[in-house]
């Protein structure tokens, strides 16, 4: 069945293996193994959530043709950006039968995700980040939001409301589900004032990748980045999200759904390299305010991704993949624990910041 999908695509060689491949809560990814010169990553779109494959797949070939615009020239190139495969049919960028929506790109050679990095890779990535949302700051194509308001946080608090207002699963009556909404809702104010920043006209946005997980960035067998993957959020958004969420996932002690809540805290040496290096390659185009705020995004991205997680829970699980039934729960604890950590550090990351601008 797969090896049909893979064969609508214009591959080279014979398919030897189709197996599953990284942890994404979101597609389903597979490895196509061939005898050819590449082996390709084959994707299974999750159009419940990206509703608009034509604009995502449009996102996805501006921005990647504008990188390897950038990039001309340069003899590992095909490593530095992702090679999305015609479809055979219609030569668009995925496949669909009009239910099932899917892609194929060629599988970077010698390339190595991360789910930790130590201070090192970090400063490295970084840099990496900032360069590529400089890279992009002159697209001359228009890109929409593959997921409209994706890391609007007025809109994410909103959404947990409804959640909390409707309780379709249930699960309000848990008092730790009332206790924890009571511990996220006196910050809620606080951290929509990107939003509001916004609309009085002091923040810019900006294409940015919108999905900076460390395990996004794929570094070759040295340790030198070679690019960014995981291109569907690529859209229009603050300079925090990419920040922030980096921070999120690779400044924190534990996974983002380690139970083990006592052992989470914010890693103020992962955040000192990260921020090094992002500043070198971006803040040339940085304006003041995104840069005072960087510390405002480290707080921001755990407290987001926190009220995600937990409006899903209270929604009986239809968004995120979910192993067991809680998981969603141990998710949001994570995340409120972290965000915490991350606000009791915000007077030392500031120090910081000014100590490099
Ligand atoms: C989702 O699918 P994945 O793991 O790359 C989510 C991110 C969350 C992340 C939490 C489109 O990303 O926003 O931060 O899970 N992507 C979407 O792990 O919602
Ligand atoms: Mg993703």
């Amino acid at each position: 069945m797969v090896n049909t999908i893979a064969e609508r695509f214009d591959l080279q060689g014979n398919i030897l293996e189709i197996k599953p491949l990284g942890n994404g809560l979101i597609n389903d990814t597979l490895l196509v193994k061939t005898d050819g010169p590449n082996d390709y990553v084959l994707q299974k779109i999750n159009n419940a959530i990206f509703k608009d494959v034509e604009l995502l797949q449009h996102n996805i070939d501006c921005a990647t043709a504008h990188i390897r615009r950038k990039l001309a020239g340069d003899p590992d190139i095909d490593r530095k950006v992702l090679t999305f495969l015609p479809c055979k049919e219609t030569g668009k960028t995925y496949w669909t039968d009009g239910r099932e929506y899917w892609r194929m790109s060629v599988f970077i050679k010698g390339s190595h995700t991360f789910e930790t990095v130590n201070p090192e890779y970090s400063c490295i990535a970084g840099k990496a980040f900032g360069n590529f949302e400089a890279m992009l700051a002159d697209i001359p194509d228009t890109l929409g939001e593959t997921i409209p308001d994706f890391h609007n946080m007025e809109l994410r608090a909103r959404q947990l409301r409804e959640a909390v207002a409707a309780d379709a699963a249930g699960r309000m009556a848990n008092p730790e589900v009332k206790a924890i909404l009571d511990d996220l809702l006196p910050f809620e104010a606080e951290m929509c004032k990107a939003e509001k920043m916004h609309r009085e006209g002091k923040l810019p946005k900006r294409i940015c990748h919108c999905d900076t997980k460390v395990n996004n960035m794929l570094f070759d067998d040295a340790g030198n980045v070679l690019c960014v993957i995981d291109l569907d959020t690529i859209m229009p958004s603050f300079v925090f999200s990419d920040f922030g969420d980096f921070l999120r996932t690779a400044a924190s002690t534990v996974a983002e759904d380690d139970p083990a809540i006592e052992k989470v805290d914010f890693r103020m040496d992962i955040f000192e390299a990260f921020t090094k290096g992002y500043l070198s390659s971006a803040k040339a185009f940085l304006t003041p305010v995104e840069i005072e705020n960087l510390p405002y995004a480290v707080c921001l991205f755990p407290y987001m991704q926190a009220v995600r997680f937990f409006a899903d829970y209270i929604n009986g699980d239809t968004y995120y993949k979910i192993k067991y039934p809680e998981h969603n729960l141990v998710r949001t604890r994570n995340q409120v624990a972290l965000f915490h950590a991350a606000m009791a550090k915000v007077p030392a990351m500031q120090a910081f910041i000014k100590s490099l601008v």
